[in-house]
């Protein structure tokens, strides 16, 4: 019997501080909190997460290559990369997958540079500003799907 594709989870520049500075801003839950949920929220709906983060648009665009190959979905908060790439946009395009992009904060209610996302338009769907339970809302639509 072949395993069941993991969703992808992926996180951008900067989230590995999650926690650890602007509380304000991002909440008092670390990344590996955001993992956690992630996991248990797939695991209670009977699917799993493969999670990973970097501080590098080069290897974000990498795991999406190889998310195109092995994933059953992809769940990204881009950070700042939102809001600058075009690259990571390219390559997000190609997937034949869902794919929902989650922001923690609500980048709407932020400063006007962090209104656009060059990834909205091209996702399955936009979750922001429901703090780290839009991780959960995202895998648990996409584990139903499945
Ligand atoms: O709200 C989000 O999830 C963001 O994607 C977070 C990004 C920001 O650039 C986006 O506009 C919105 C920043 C992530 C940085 O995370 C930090 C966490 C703790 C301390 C410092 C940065």
């Amino acid at each position: 019997m072949t395993a069941e594709r993991p969703i992808f989870v992926l996180n951008g520049p900067n989230l590995n501080l999650l926690g650890l500075r602007e509380p304000h801003l991002y909440g008092s839950a670390t990344l590996d909190d955001v993992e956690q949920l992630c996991r248990s929220t797939a695991g209670q709906a009977g699917c799993e997460i493969d999670a990973r983060q970097s501080n590098h648009e080069g290897v974000l665009i990498d795991w999406v290559h190889e998310a195109r190959q092995s994933a059953s979905g992809v769940v990204i908060n881009p950070g700042g990369f939102t809001h600058t790439s075009v690259a990571l946009r390219d390559a997000l395009v190609t997937l034949e997958v869902p794919l929902v992009e989650v922001h923690i904060s609500n980048i709407h209610a932020r400063e006007e540079f962090r209104h656009h996302s060059y990834v909205s338009g091209i996702a399955t769907g936009v979750i922001a500003g429901l703090g780290i339970a839009g991780y959960r809302a995202a895998i648990d639509y996409i584990c139903r799907l499945q």
